[in-house]
Protein backbone atom coordinates (compact mmCIF):
# COMPACT_ATOMS: atom_id res chain seq x y z
CA UNK A 1 0.00 0.00 0.00
CA UNK A 2 3.00 2.44 0.78
CA UNK A 3 4.17 1.96 -2.73
CA UNK A 4 1.88 4.51 -4.81
CA UNK A 5 -1.05 5.59 -1.70
CA UNK A 6 -0.93 9.01 -3.06
CA UNK A 7 -0.22 8.25 -6.52
CA UNK A 8 -3.75 8.17 -8.50
CA UNK A 9 -5.27 11.60 -6.82
CA UNK A 10 -1.70 13.09 -7.32
CA UNK A 11 -1.21 11.67 -10.88
CA UNK A 12 -5.14 12.66 -11.59
CA UNK A 13 -4.27 16.08 -9.87
CA UNK A 14 -1.60 16.63 -12.34
CA UNK A 15 -2.71 15.80 -15.47
CA UNK A 16 -6.07 17.78 -15.08
CA UNK A 17 -3.74 21.18 -13.63
CA UNK A 18 -1.09 20.45 -16.50
CA UNK A 19 -1.31 22.88 -19.18
CA UNK A 20 -0.74 20.44 -22.26
CA UNK A 21 -3.59 18.54 -20.94
CA UNK A 22 -6.03 20.94 -20.84
CA UNK A 23 -4.77 23.76 -23.60
CA UNK A 24 -6.40 22.57 -26.90
CA UNK A 25 -3.94 22.21 -29.40
CA UNK A 26 -4.53 23.56 -33.10
CA UNK A 27 -5.47 20.55 -34.27
CA UNK A 28 -8.19 19.91 -31.60
CA UNK A 29 -9.61 23.69 -32.26
CA UNK A 30 -9.60 22.32 -35.88
CA UNK A 31 -11.62 19.72 -35.29
CA UNK A 32 -15.57 19.19 -35.59
CA UNK A 33 -15.99 18.61 -31.85
CA UNK A 34 -14.42 22.36 -31.32
CA UNK A 35 -17.36 23.23 -33.30
CA UNK A 36 -19.48 21.53 -31.65
CA UNK A 37 -18.22 22.54 -28.33
CA UNK A 38 -18.14 26.29 -29.05
CA UNK A 39 -21.97 25.72 -30.43
CA UNK A 40 -22.89 23.60 -27.02
CA UNK A 41 -20.88 26.07 -25.07
CA UNK A 42 -23.17 29.30 -26.10
CA UNK A 43 -26.73 27.37 -25.51
CA UNK A 44 -25.02 26.35 -21.87
CA UNK A 45 -24.63 29.95 -21.25
CA UNK A 46 -28.19 31.06 -22.70
CA UNK A 47 -29.45 28.77 -20.09
CA UNK A 48 -27.36 30.56 -17.38
CA UNK A 49 -28.54 33.57 -17.97
CA UNK A 50 -32.17 32.71 -18.31
CA UNK A 51 -32.10 31.19 -15.38
CA UNK A 52 -30.13 33.64 -13.69
CA UNK A 53 -32.01 37.02 -15.02
CA UNK A 54 -35.00 35.29 -14.24
CA UNK A 55 -34.01 34.86 -10.65
CA UNK A 56 -32.96 38.27 -10.86
CA UNK A 57 -36.14 39.76 -12.08
CA UNK A 58 -38.64 37.72 -9.81
CA UNK A 59 -37.21 36.53 -6.69
CA UNK A 60 -34.08 38.88 -5.46
CA UNK A 61 -32.91 38.77 -2.96
CA UNK A 62 -34.94 36.05 -1.77
CA UNK A 63 -33.65 32.52 -1.90
CA UNK A 64 -34.82 31.06 -4.86
CA UNK A 65 -36.99 31.20 -8.44
CA UNK A 66 -40.13 30.14 -8.09
CA UNK A 67 -40.51 29.78 -11.94
CA UNK A 68 -43.80 28.85 -12.62
CA UNK A 69 -45.48 31.57 -11.02
CA UNK A 70 -42.34 33.93 -11.34
CA UNK A 71 -42.56 34.12 -7.67
CA UNK A 72 -39.99 33.56 -4.98
CA UNK A 73 -39.11 31.01 -1.69
CA UNK A 74 -37.22 31.64 1.01
CA UNK A 75 -36.02 27.64 1.04
CA UNK A 76 -32.36 27.79 2.64
CA UNK A 77 -33.96 27.46 6.03
CA UNK A 78 -36.33 24.62 4.71
CA UNK A 79 -32.98 22.60 3.12
CA UNK A 80 -32.87 19.35 4.53
CA UNK A 81 -36.56 18.82 4.34
CA UNK A 82 -37.97 20.37 7.25
CA UNK A 83 -39.81 23.19 7.65
CA UNK A 84 -38.66 26.02 9.21
CA UNK A 85 -40.98 27.37 11.90
CA UNK A 86 -38.99 30.52 12.90
CA UNK A 87 -39.04 32.73 9.56
CA UNK A 88 -39.24 36.27 10.31
CA UNK A 89 -42.09 38.60 9.03
CA UNK A 90 -39.18 40.67 7.46
CA UNK A 91 -36.78 38.24 6.21
CA UNK A 92 -35.64 38.63 3.07
CA UNK A 93 -33.95 35.79 2.06
CA UNK A 94 -30.00 35.05 1.92
CA UNK A 95 -30.01 36.26 -1.58
CA UNK A 96 -28.85 32.26 -1.80
CA UNK A 97 -29.20 32.30 -5.57
CA UNK A 98 -27.10 35.28 -6.38
CA UNK A 99 -24.38 33.70 -3.99
CA UNK A 100 -24.67 30.33 -5.50
CA UNK A 101 -24.15 32.12 -8.92
CA UNK A 102 -20.63 33.60 -8.14
CA UNK A 103 -18.44 31.39 -9.14
CA UNK A 104 -20.28 30.49 -12.45
CA UNK A 105 -20.22 34.37 -13.50
CA UNK A 106 -16.59 34.23 -13.24
CA UNK A 107 -16.45 30.93 -14.98
CA UNK A 108 -18.79 32.58 -18.05
CA UNK A 109 -16.45 35.50 -17.95
CA UNK A 110 -19.34 38.01 -16.90
CA UNK A 111 -16.51 40.28 -14.60
CA UNK A 112 -18.98 42.94 -14.51
CA UNK A 113 -22.05 40.43 -13.53
CA UNK A 114 -19.86 39.94 -10.34
CA UNK A 115 -18.36 42.29 -9.15
CA UNK A 116 -21.73 44.47 -9.08
CA UNK A 117 -22.89 40.85 -6.65
CA UNK A 118 -20.23 41.39 -4.80
CA UNK A 119 -20.81 45.12 -3.80
CA UNK A 120 -24.85 44.32 -3.38
CA UNK A 121 -23.33 41.10 -0.99
CA UNK A 122 -21.23 43.33 0.49
CA UNK A 123 -23.55 46.26 1.65
CA UNK A 124 -26.85 44.27 2.33
CA UNK A 125 -26.41 40.66 3.44
CA UNK A 126 -26.17 40.07 7.22
CA UNK A 127 -26.70 36.35 8.82
CA UNK A 128 -27.88 38.30 12.55
CA UNK A 129 -31.32 36.82 11.72
CA UNK A 130 -33.66 34.73 14.06
CA UNK A 131 -33.62 31.45 11.09
CA UNK A 132 -33.29 27.89 11.72
CA UNK A 133 -31.07 27.00 8.67
CA UNK A 134 -29.68 23.43 7.82
CA UNK A 135 -25.78 23.41 8.69
CA UNK A 136 -24.41 21.11 5.85
CA UNK A 137 -26.79 22.93 2.88
CA UNK A 138 -25.93 26.50 4.57
CA UNK A 139 -22.03 25.27 4.52
CA UNK A 140 -21.82 23.98 1.19
CA UNK A 141 -23.99 26.60 -0.47
CA UNK A 142 -23.25 29.78 1.45
CA UNK A 143 -20.28 29.68 2.94
CA UNK A 144 -18.53 27.46 -0.10
CA UNK A 145 -20.04 30.30 -2.10
CA UNK A 146 -18.69 33.14 -0.26
CA UNK A 147 -15.02 31.87 0.39
CA UNK A 148 -14.65 30.78 -3.48
CA UNK A 149 -15.90 34.23 -4.31
CA UNK A 150 -13.35 36.01 -1.57
CA UNK A 151 -10.31 33.77 -3.29
CA UNK A 152 -11.97 35.01 -7.24
CA UNK A 153 -11.99 38.03 -6.16
CA UNK A 154 -8.53 38.38 -4.75
CA UNK A 155 -7.04 36.44 -7.59
CA UNK A 156 -5.11 39.21 -9.58
CA UNK A 157 -5.20 36.77 -12.82
CA UNK A 158 -9.41 37.23 -12.78
CA UNK A 159 -8.38 41.21 -12.88
CA UNK A 160 -11.75 41.69 -10.60
CA UNK A 161 -12.51 44.22 -8.26
CA UNK A 162 -9.12 44.31 -6.50
CA UNK A 163 -8.95 48.32 -5.29
CA UNK A 164 -12.98 48.22 -4.52
CA UNK A 165 -12.77 44.98 -2.71
CA UNK A 166 -11.94 44.80 1.01
CA UNK A 167 -12.52 41.53 2.10
CA UNK A 168 -16.44 42.23 2.48
CA UNK A 169 -17.09 38.46 1.07
CA UNK A 170 -14.19 36.60 3.76
CA UNK A 171 -15.68 38.63 6.75
CA UNK A 172 -19.33 37.61 5.64
CA UNK A 173 -17.69 33.93 5.77
CA UNK A 174 -16.29 34.12 9.13
CA UNK A 175 -19.48 35.95 10.38
CA UNK A 176 -21.56 32.55 9.32
CA UNK A 177 -18.74 30.22 10.47
CA UNK A 178 -18.93 31.68 13.98
CA UNK A 179 -22.15 31.27 14.14
CA UNK A 180 -21.97 27.45 12.98
CA UNK A 181 -19.89 27.00 15.99
CA UNK A 182 -22.46 26.53 18.63
CA UNK A 183 -24.13 23.51 16.32
CA UNK A 184 -20.44 21.52 17.46
CA UNK A 185 -21.00 21.68 20.89
CA UNK A 186 -22.17 18.22 21.76
CA UNK A 187 -20.65 15.47 23.95
CA UNK A 188 -19.38 13.59 20.78
CA UNK A 189 -18.26 17.14 18.87
CA UNK A 190 -20.57 15.69 15.83
CA UNK A 191 -22.29 18.45 14.98
CA UNK A 192 -26.32 19.26 15.23
CA UNK A 193 -27.82 19.36 11.47
CA UNK A 194 -29.97 22.57 12.34
CA UNK A 195 -28.78 25.88 14.00
CA UNK A 196 -30.57 29.16 14.44
CA UNK A 197 -28.33 31.70 12.91
CA UNK A 198 -28.84 34.16 15.45
CA UNK A 199 -29.56 32.10 19.01
CA UNK A 200 -27.61 28.83 18.14
CA UNK A 201 -28.72 25.54 18.82
CA UNK A 202 -33.04 25.67 19.84
CA UNK A 203 -34.48 23.79 22.98
CA UNK A 204 -35.36 20.66 22.15
CA UNK A 205 -33.21 20.63 18.39
CA UNK A 206 -32.94 17.11 17.01
CA UNK A 207 -29.99 14.79 17.59
CA UNK A 208 -30.53 13.22 14.28
CA UNK A 209 -28.02 14.03 11.59
CA UNK A 210 -26.71 11.89 8.26
CA UNK A 211 -23.25 10.76 7.54
CA UNK A 212 -22.63 13.92 4.74
CA UNK A 213 -24.53 15.67 7.02
CA UNK A 214 -21.66 16.00 9.72
CA UNK A 215 -18.88 14.73 7.78
CA UNK A 216 -18.98 17.08 4.81
CA UNK A 217 -17.58 20.48 6.08
CA UNK A 218 -13.86 19.91 6.05
CA UNK A 219 -13.17 22.19 2.91
CA UNK A 220 -15.10 24.90 3.55
CA UNK A 221 -13.88 25.32 6.77
CA UNK A 222 -11.05 24.43 6.63
CA UNK A 223 -10.69 26.87 3.91
CA UNK A 224 -12.11 29.55 6.33
CA UNK A 225 -9.50 28.55 9.05
CA UNK A 226 -6.48 29.13 6.55
CA UNK A 227 -8.10 32.44 4.83
CA UNK A 228 -9.08 33.86 8.66
CA UNK A 229 -5.97 32.64 10.64
CA UNK A 230 -8.55 31.17 13.60
CA UNK A 231 -7.89 27.64 13.67
CA UNK A 232 -11.31 26.90 15.28
CA UNK A 233 -13.46 26.42 12.28
CA UNK A 234 -11.37 23.43 11.12
CA UNK A 235 -10.65 21.40 13.91
CA UNK A 236 -14.52 21.69 14.59
CA UNK A 237 -14.94 20.05 11.39
CA UNK A 238 -12.01 17.79 11.48
CA UNK A 239 -12.84 16.55 15.12
CA UNK A 240 -16.31 15.40 13.57
CA UNK A 241 -15.05 14.21 10.68
CA UNK A 242 -12.69 11.63 12.71
CA UNK A 243 -14.73 10.66 15.53
CA UNK A 244 -17.45 10.02 12.58
CA UNK A 245 -14.42 7.44 11.14
CA UNK A 246 -13.83 5.76 14.65
CA UNK A 247 -17.47 5.32 14.58
CA UNK A 248 -17.17 2.61 10.95
CA UNK A 249 -17.75 -1.00 11.56
CA UNK A 250 -15.09 -3.51 11.41
CA UNK A 251 -15.74 -3.21 7.25
CA UNK A 252 -14.98 0.22 7.27
CA UNK A 253 -18.60 0.92 6.60
CA UNK A 254 -20.64 3.70 7.53
CA UNK A 255 -24.46 4.34 7.62
CA UNK A 256 -26.51 6.73 6.91
CA UNK A 257 -28.25 8.66 9.71
CA UNK A 258 -26.62 8.70 13.67
CA UNK A 259 -27.62 10.43 16.35
CA UNK A 260 -24.74 13.40 17.66
CA UNK A 261 -25.40 13.20 21.41
CA UNK A 262 -24.76 9.89 21.90
CA UNK A 263 -22.61 8.61 18.55
CA UNK A 264 -25.12 5.83 17.82
CA UNK A 265 -25.83 4.92 14.69
CA UNK A 266 -30.10 4.83 13.80
CA UNK A 267 -30.02 3.67 10.09
CA UNK A 268 -26.83 1.02 9.42
CA UNK A 269 -27.94 0.48 5.83
CA UNK A 270 -25.68 3.00 3.45
CA UNK A 271 -24.62 3.49 -0.24
CA UNK A 272 -23.17 6.29 -2.16
CA UNK A 273 -26.16 8.36 -2.47
CA UNK A 274 -28.15 10.07 -0.19
CA UNK A 275 -26.94 10.92 2.82
CA UNK A 276 -23.67 9.45 2.19
CA UNK A 277 -22.60 10.69 -0.59
CA UNK A 278 -20.38 13.92 -0.02
CA UNK A 279 -18.55 11.86 2.77
CA UNK A 280 -16.42 10.57 0.73
CA UNK A 281 -15.96 12.73 -1.95
CA UNK A 282 -14.89 15.58 0.81
CA UNK A 283 -12.33 12.96 2.76
CA UNK A 284 -10.86 12.84 -1.07
CA UNK A 285 -10.80 16.45 -2.04
CA UNK A 286 -9.32 17.19 1.53
CA UNK A 287 -6.47 15.23 1.08
CA UNK A 288 -6.12 17.03 -2.44
CA UNK A 289 -6.86 20.13 -1.10
CA UNK A 290 -4.42 19.80 2.47
CA UNK A 291 -2.42 17.34 1.80
CA UNK A 292 -3.13 15.77 4.68
CA UNK A 293 -2.18 11.70 4.77
CA UNK A 294 -5.01 11.34 7.53
CA UNK A 295 -7.50 11.88 4.62
CA UNK A 296 -6.31 9.33 2.28
CA UNK A 297 -6.14 6.57 4.71
CA UNK A 298 -9.44 7.32 5.34
CA UNK A 299 -10.86 7.37 1.77
CA UNK A 300 -8.49 4.88 0.72
CA UNK A 301 -10.20 2.29 3.21
CA UNK A 302 -13.33 4.12 2.70
CA UNK A 303 -13.42 3.52 -1.31
CA UNK A 304 -12.01 0.02 -1.27
CA UNK A 305 -15.22 -0.64 0.94
CA UNK A 306 -17.40 0.65 -1.19
CA UNK A 307 -16.19 -0.90 -4.23
CA UNK A 308 -16.18 -3.99 -2.83
CA UNK A 309 -19.50 -4.15 -0.49
CA UNK A 310 -21.39 -1.94 -2.58
CA UNK A 311 -20.90 -2.37 -6.14
CA UNK A 312 -22.69 -5.11 -8.12
CA UNK A 313 -21.19 -4.87 -11.55
CA UNK A 314 -21.09 -1.36 -12.60
CA UNK A 315 -24.22 -0.70 -10.11
CA UNK A 316 -24.06 0.67 -6.74
CA UNK A 317 -26.45 -0.71 -3.75
CA UNK A 318 -27.33 -0.31 -0.35
CA UNK A 319 -25.58 -2.26 2.08
CA UNK A 320 -25.50 -2.99 6.00
CA UNK A 321 -22.28 -1.89 7.41
CA UNK A 322 -22.49 -4.48 9.80
CA UNK A 323 -22.64 -7.43 7.74
CA UNK A 324 -21.32 -5.71 4.16
CA UNK A 325 -24.94 -7.99 3.29
CA UNK A 326 -26.89 -6.27 0.33
CA UNK A 327 -30.18 -4.34 1.63
CA UNK A 328 -31.72 -1.64 -1.37
CA UNK A 329 -30.85 -2.32 -4.48
CA UNK A 330 -31.60 1.30 -5.45
CA UNK A 331 -30.01 3.85 -8.34
CA UNK A 332 -30.60 7.35 -7.19
CA UNK A 333 -29.63 10.23 -8.84
CA UNK A 334 -27.45 11.65 -6.55
CA UNK A 335 -25.24 8.42 -6.91
CA UNK A 336 -24.43 9.98 -10.36
CA UNK A 337 -21.82 12.18 -9.43
CA UNK A 338 -19.29 8.67 -8.23
CA UNK A 339 -17.78 8.22 -11.57
CA UNK A 340 -16.81 11.76 -11.37
CA UNK A 341 -14.90 10.75 -7.87
CA UNK A 342 -13.65 7.78 -9.20
CA UNK A 343 -11.86 10.13 -12.08
CA UNK A 344 -10.21 11.94 -9.31
CA UNK A 345 -8.62 9.13 -7.72
CA UNK A 346 -7.71 7.40 -11.33
CA UNK A 347 -10.22 4.97 -11.65
CA UNK A 348 -11.36 5.26 -15.40
CA UNK A 349 -12.21 1.88 -16.21
CA UNK A 350 -14.80 1.87 -13.01
CA UNK A 351 -15.90 5.52 -13.57
CA UNK A 352 -16.54 4.65 -17.04
CA UNK A 353 -18.50 2.20 -17.11
CA UNK A 354 -20.80 3.08 -14.21
CA UNK A 355 -21.58 6.46 -16.07
CA UNK A 356 -22.91 4.27 -18.68
CA UNK A 357 -25.69 2.93 -17.04
CA UNK A 358 -26.59 6.49 -15.91
CA UNK A 359 -26.25 7.65 -19.15
CA UNK A 360 -28.49 4.36 -20.30
CA UNK A 361 -31.21 5.61 -17.43
CA UNK A 362 -31.35 9.11 -18.20
CA UNK A 363 -32.03 8.24 -21.99
CA UNK A 364 -34.83 5.95 -21.45
CA UNK A 365 -36.80 8.87 -18.89
CA UNK A 366 -35.23 11.87 -21.00
CA UNK A 367 -33.86 12.90 -17.55
CA UNK A 368 -32.43 11.07 -14.07
CA UNK A 369 -35.46 9.78 -11.87
CA UNK A 370 -34.54 10.33 -8.10
CA UNK A 371 -34.61 7.04 -7.03
CA UNK A 372 -34.94 3.81 -9.31
CA UNK A 373 -35.62 0.42 -8.61
CA UNK A 374 -33.20 -1.52 -10.08
CA UNK A 375 -34.44 -5.29 -8.51
CA UNK A 376 -37.65 -4.74 -9.99
CA UNK A 377 -36.71 -2.27 -13.04
CA UNK A 378 -39.04 0.30 -12.21
CA UNK A 379 -39.48 4.23 -10.44
CA UNK A 380 -39.43 3.77 -7.16
CA UNK A 381 -43.46 5.07 -6.55
CA UNK A 382 -42.87 8.75 -4.68
CA UNK A 383 -39.29 9.50 -6.10
CA UNK A 384 -40.20 9.82 -9.55
CA UNK A 385 -38.85 13.48 -9.55
CA UNK A 386 -36.17 15.46 -10.65
CA UNK A 387 -34.77 18.53 -9.53
CA UNK A 388 -32.79 19.92 -12.22
CA UNK A 389 -29.72 17.91 -9.88
CA UNK A 390 -26.10 18.04 -11.48
CA UNK A 391 -24.18 14.61 -10.62
CA UNK A 392 -24.55 13.14 -14.49
CA UNK A 393 -23.16 16.40 -16.00
CA UNK A 394 -20.18 16.98 -13.19
CA UNK A 395 -19.28 13.24 -14.02
CA UNK A 396 -19.43 13.86 -17.62
CA UNK A 397 -17.26 16.58 -16.99
CA UNK A 398 -14.35 14.85 -14.74
CA UNK A 399 -14.92 11.82 -17.65
CA UNK A 400 -14.52 14.38 -20.74
CA UNK A 401 -11.12 15.77 -19.10
CA UNK A 402 -9.21 12.55 -18.30
CA UNK A 403 -10.66 10.99 -21.40
CA UNK A 404 -10.99 13.09 -24.01
CA UNK A 405 -13.42 11.05 -25.76
CA UNK A 406 -15.92 13.02 -27.77
CA UNK A 407 -18.55 10.55 -26.62
CA UNK A 408 -18.88 12.83 -23.44
CA UNK A 409 -19.46 15.56 -25.55
CA UNK A 410 -22.84 14.04 -26.94
CA UNK A 411 -23.88 12.72 -23.31
CA UNK A 412 -23.07 16.69 -22.53
CA UNK A 413 -25.63 17.69 -25.70
CA UNK A 414 -28.05 15.30 -24.60
CA UNK A 415 -28.29 16.36 -20.91
CA UNK A 416 -28.60 20.30 -22.55
CA UNK A 417 -31.16 19.27 -25.01
CA UNK A 418 -33.45 17.52 -22.21
CA UNK A 419 -32.91 20.17 -20.12
CA UNK A 420 -33.93 22.53 -22.68
CA UNK A 421 -37.35 20.65 -24.19
CA UNK A 422 -38.38 19.63 -20.53
CA UNK A 423 -37.63 22.10 -17.88
CA UNK A 424 -37.25 24.93 -19.97
CA UNK A 425 -40.01 27.99 -18.84
CA UNK A 426 -40.63 31.28 -19.60
CA UNK A 427 -39.69 31.53 -15.93
CA UNK A 428 -36.45 29.92 -15.78
CA UNK A 429 -35.95 26.17 -15.61
CA UNK A 430 -38.25 24.45 -13.50
CA UNK A 431 -38.09 21.08 -11.90
CA UNK A 432 -39.26 17.79 -12.72
CA UNK A 433 -42.50 16.24 -10.45
CA UNK A 434 -43.08 13.34 -12.10
CA UNK A 435 -40.35 11.74 -15.12
CA UNK A 436 -43.43 10.05 -16.42
CA UNK A 437 -45.67 12.62 -17.08
CA UNK A 438 -43.14 15.17 -17.75
CA UNK A 439 -44.80 17.70 -15.32
CA UNK A 440 -43.43 20.32 -13.79
CA UNK A 441 -42.87 21.54 -10.48
CA UNK A 442 -42.28 25.42 -9.32
CA UNK A 443 -38.65 25.42 -8.10
CA UNK A 444 -35.43 25.92 -9.82
CA UNK A 445 -33.36 24.96 -7.24
CA UNK A 446 -29.70 27.35 -6.92
CA UNK A 447 -27.65 24.45 -7.44
CA UNK A 448 -28.75 24.74 -10.99
CA UNK A 449 -26.99 27.69 -11.27
CA UNK A 450 -23.67 26.70 -9.00
CA UNK A 451 -23.91 23.28 -10.67
CA UNK A 452 -25.58 22.52 -13.35
CA UNK A 453 -25.36 25.04 -15.89
CA UNK A 454 -21.36 25.14 -14.62
CA UNK A 455 -20.28 21.22 -15.29
CA UNK A 456 -21.89 21.72 -19.04
CA UNK A 457 -20.32 24.73 -19.44
CA UNK A 458 -16.71 23.62 -18.33
CA UNK A 459 -17.17 20.34 -19.98
CA UNK A 460 -17.63 22.69 -23.49
CA UNK A 461 -14.98 25.16 -22.47
CA UNK A 462 -12.81 24.45 -20.00
CA UNK A 463 -10.63 27.80 -20.66
CA UNK A 464 -10.85 29.05 -16.85
CA UNK A 465 -9.31 26.08 -15.50
CA UNK A 466 -6.27 26.67 -17.92
CA UNK A 467 -2.80 27.12 -16.09
CA UNK A 468 -5.35 26.90 -12.39
CA UNK A 469 -5.22 24.04 -10.01
CA UNK A 470 -8.94 23.90 -8.66
CA UNK A 471 -11.22 21.37 -6.78
CA UNK A 472 -14.90 21.76 -6.82
CA UNK A 473 -16.59 21.31 -3.82
CA UNK A 474 -19.71 19.78 -3.60
CA UNK A 475 -21.89 22.32 -4.83
CA UNK A 476 -19.45 23.09 -7.71
CA UNK A 477 -17.64 26.04 -5.88
CA UNK A 478 -14.40 25.89 -6.89
CA UNK A 479 -11.31 26.03 -4.51
CA UNK A 480 -7.52 26.50 -5.45
CA UNK A 481 -5.00 23.79 -4.46
CA UNK A 482 -1.95 25.66 -2.77
CA UNK A 483 1.33 24.41 -1.69
CA UNK A 484 0.90 26.64 1.25
CA UNK A 485 -2.37 25.28 2.37
CA UNK A 486 -0.40 21.62 2.04
CA UNK A 487 0.88 20.07 5.45
CA UNK A 488 3.55 18.76 3.11
CA UNK A 489 3.80 17.73 -0.16
CA UNK A 490 3.19 13.76 -1.18
CA UNK A 491 5.82 11.30 -0.53
CA UNK A 492 6.34 9.14 -2.89
CA UNK A 493 5.86 8.97 -7.02
CA UNK A 494 5.95 5.57 -8.46
CA UNK A 495 6.64 5.55 -12.26
CA UNK A 496 5.19 2.08 -12.90
CA UNK A 497 1.14 0.25 -13.51
CA UNK A 498 0.28 3.24 -15.63
CA UNK A 499 -2.91 2.38 -17.33
CA UNK A 500 -4.14 4.26 -20.66
CA UNK A 501 -6.75 6.50 -21.25
CA UNK A 502 -8.48 7.25 -24.63
CA UNK A 503 -7.74 10.61 -26.18
CA UNK A 504 -7.91 12.28 -29.19
CA UNK A 505 -4.62 12.70 -29.74
CA UNK A 506 -2.66 10.21 -28.03
CA UNK A 507 -2.67 7.29 -25.68
CA UNK A 508 -2.29 9.87 -21.87
CA UNK A 509 -1.26 8.62 -18.70
CA UNK A 510 -4.31 8.16 -16.57
CA UNK A 511 -3.10 6.19 -13.24
CA UNK A 512 -2.70 3.09 -11.55
CA UNK A 513 -4.95 3.93 -9.17
CA UNK A 514 -7.15 1.14 -10.85
CA UNK A 515 -4.66 -0.98 -10.40
CA UNK A 516 -4.46 -0.63 -6.77
CA UNK A 517 -8.23 -0.94 -6.48
CA UNK A 518 -9.02 -3.78 -8.77
CA UNK A 519 -8.18 -6.39 -9.70
CA UNK A 520 -6.01 -7.73 -7.61
CA UNK A 521 -2.01 -7.82 -8.56
CA UNK A 522 1.15 -8.15 -7.13
CA UNK A 523 3.39 -5.06 -7.03
CA UNK A 524 7.27 -5.41 -6.43
CA UNK A 525 8.65 -2.34 -3.87
CA UNK A 526 11.85 -2.33 -2.22
CA UNK A 527 10.44 -4.54 0.64
CA UNK A 528 9.65 -7.29 -1.96
CA UNK A 529 6.50 -8.49 -3.91
CA UNK A 530 3.46 -7.10 -1.88
CA UNK A 531 -0.21 -8.07 -2.83
CA UNK A 532 -2.19 -5.50 -3.40
CA UNK A 533 -5.85 -5.99 -2.03
CA UNK A 534 -8.43 -6.71 -4.63
CA UNK A 535 -11.64 -4.56 -3.73
CA UNK A 536 -13.98 -6.45 -6.00
CA UNK A 537 -12.60 -9.52 -4.68
CA UNK A 538 -15.95 -11.42 -2.94
CA UNK A 539 -14.68 -15.01 -1.65
CA UNK A 540 -16.99 -18.05 -2.44
CA UNK A 541 -19.34 -19.42 0.35
CA UNK A 542 -17.49 -21.94 1.62
CA UNK A 543 -13.32 -22.45 2.18
CA UNK A 544 -13.47 -25.60 -0.33
CA UNK A 545 -15.16 -23.34 -3.06
CA UNK A 546 -18.40 -26.31 -3.15
CA UNK A 547 -21.48 -24.88 -4.04
CA UNK A 548 -24.82 -26.44 -5.33
CA UNK A 549 -25.89 -22.53 -6.48
CA UNK A 550 -24.04 -19.81 -8.84
CA UNK A 551 -25.46 -17.65 -5.49
CA UNK A 552 -22.92 -19.40 -3.32
CA UNK A 553 -19.94 -18.34 -5.52
CA UNK A 554 -18.13 -14.92 -5.20
CA UNK A 555 -16.20 -12.94 -7.39
CA UNK A 556 -13.08 -13.65 -9.00
CA UNK A 557 -10.32 -11.02 -7.49
CA UNK A 558 -8.15 -10.87 -10.29
CA UNK A 559 -10.53 -10.50 -13.25
CA UNK A 560 -13.65 -9.21 -11.13
CA UNK A 561 -15.61 -11.82 -12.64
CA UNK A 562 -18.79 -13.76 -11.34
CA UNK A 563 -17.61 -17.25 -10.50
CA UNK A 564 -20.77 -19.49 -11.54
CA UNK A 565 -21.47 -23.25 -10.03
CA UNK A 566 -20.27 -25.98 -12.72
CA UNK A 567 -21.96 -28.76 -13.08
CA UNK A 568 -20.33 -30.57 -10.79
CA UNK A 569 -20.90 -28.40 -7.85
CA UNK A 570 -17.65 -26.37 -8.26
CA UNK A 571 -17.18 -22.24 -8.42
CA UNK A 572 -15.03 -21.19 -10.71
CA UNK A 573 -15.07 -18.77 -13.94
CA UNK A 574 -16.91 -21.34 -16.09
CA UNK A 575 -18.43 -19.40 -18.72
C1 LIG B 1 -26.03 19.62 -4.25
O1 LIG B 1 -26.56 20.53 -3.37
C2 LIG B 1 -24.74 19.08 -3.73
O2 LIG B 1 -24.07 18.51 -4.79
C3 LIG B 1 -24.93 18.07 -2.64
O3 LIG B 1 -23.73 17.46 -2.23
C4 LIG B 1 -25.89 16.98 -3.03
N1 LIG B 1 -26.51 17.25 -4.27
C5 LIG B 1 -27.05 18.54 -4.49
C6 LIG B 1 -27.60 18.66 -5.88
O4 LIG B 1 -28.14 17.50 -6.36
Amino acid sequence: MLLSRNYGTWLLLFLLISPSFLAPSMSQLDSPWAAKKRHMREKVRKMFYHAYENYMKHAFPHDELKPLTKSFTDSLSELGNLKLEHLPQDYNGSALTLIESLSSLVIMGNNTEFERAVIWLSENLTFNTDARINLFECNIRVLGGLIAAHILATDSTNRLIQGSYKNQLLNLAEDLGRRFLPAFDTPTGLPYAWINLKYGVMENETTETSTSGCGSLILEMGALSRLTGDPRFESAALRALRKLWSMRSSLNLLGTTLDVTTGEWIEYSSGIGAGVDSFYEYLCKAYILFGKEDYWRMFHSAYLSVQKYFRHGPWYHEADMRTGKATYWQLTSLQAFWPGLQVLVGDIGAANSSHREFVYVWEKFGVLPERYLLDHQMLHPTEKYYPLRPELAESTFYLYQATKDPWYIQVGESIVNSLNSYTKVEGGFASVRDVTTMQLEDHQHSFFLAETCKYLYLLFDDTFLVDRNYIFTTEGHPLPVLSSWHERLPETYILTNWTYAKSEQQKRRASAMSLQVCPAIAVRSGYGVQKIESACHIPDSRGDHRCFTDEECGVDSTTCRRRSCSMAGYCGLWV
